[in-house]
């Protein structure tokens, strides 16, 4: 079969697609990745091309030893994978050391697999770890309100967990672990990548403060529905926020731990802190003593 045929690859494009549609690419904002099943690959064996260059990840997967990806490619915009699919994205594998990768397929002009490959590969290694081998997709976008979020909350799980759980009925069923929090730091290297697998231990959600966030999943529906659900509910924060300062009601801890029961999810207590909106009024309470000494 012809990669572009192949079931998995349509999906991959659709999401693609999808994401860019939501707004959440810019440019070349973003990246994709999805670890390929056996059955998948050797259906598209007779298009893969094992002659390439072995080139360095720039960190060490030994979990993936022979795993095959598709990702999207560095520098590639999201706006054109529908278009373009052979230009903008790829099929790499790792080699025997999981150090190593040899792109087998795709990026026909040219260029790398994604900037955040080294994020990409460790999340990987950390899902297929803990979820006995279930969870597949891997995805890092651009989400304007989570990043928005990012500039006046502060930067800890608990807060971003307690707060997006708020915003939705169905974000605590959705994302019943939580979501981690990494402070800025330099994309694209090893050291955010280490830190945002070890968020990937408890959560399937990390922001990265100004900058975005990574969803991992079992499939595309699951990562794409989960980005779409945590940025839905950034974005209901960001409307609660900008028309009041405190909110006249809320989700209590009580009400989380019955729709836990209902709903036969696990909710860490660690989330279910009492009086939650003082980090929404410390915030407003730091903001007007700023605005004031400073006129
Ligand atoms: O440009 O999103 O984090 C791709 C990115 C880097
Ligand atoms: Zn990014």
């Amino acid at each position: 079969m012809k990669v572009l045929d192949a079931n998995f690859v349509k999906s991959f494009i659709r999401m693609a697609n999808d994401g860019w549609e939501q707004g959440w690419h810019e440019r070349n904002g973003g990246n994709l990745s999805y670890r390929i099943k056996p059955d998948e690959i050797e259906s598209v064996k007779e298009e893969l091309d094992e002659s390439g260059e072995w080139k360095e990840i720039g960190t060490s997967v030994p979990g993936l030893l022979g795993e095959y990806f598709m990702v999207t490619g560095s520098g590639k915009y999201f706006r054109n994978v529908i278009l373009d699919p052979e230009d903008s994205c790829c099929i790499i594998r790792v080699d025997e050391t999981g150090e190593n990768y040899q792109v087998q397929w795709g990026l026909i002009h040219g260029g790398r697999p994604t900037s955040e490959l080294p994020s990409h590969l460790m999340n990987h290694e950390v899902k297929k770890r803990i979820t006995s081998g279930k969870y597949r997709v891997i995805y890092h976008a651009h989400t304007p309100n989570v990043i928005a979020l990012t500039f006046v909350l502060p930067l800890k799980d608990e807060v971003f967990t307690r707060e997006l759980w708020e915003m939705a009925t169905e974000c605590p069923v959705v994302f019943p672990d939580g979501i981690g929090v990494v402070p800025w730091m330099v994309p694209g290297g090893r050291d955010i990548a280490v830190a945002t697998s070890k968020l990937m231990e408890d959560y399937d959600v990390a922001v990265w403060a100004h900058h975005g966030m990574f969803c991992s999943g079992e499939d595309f529906d699951l990562t794409f529905g989960l980005m779409h659900t945590v940025e839905k509910s950034a974005e209901i924060l960001v409307k609660t926020l900008s028309m009041a300062q405190t909110k006249r009601q809320t989700i209590t801890p009580q009400n989380f731990r019955d729709l836990a029961k209902d709903f036969k999810v696990k909710l860490p207590e660690k989330f279910l802190y009492e009086q939650k909106s003082k980090f929404v009024q410390d915030f407003y309470k730091k903001r007007k003593n700023l605005l004031t000494n400073n006129r």
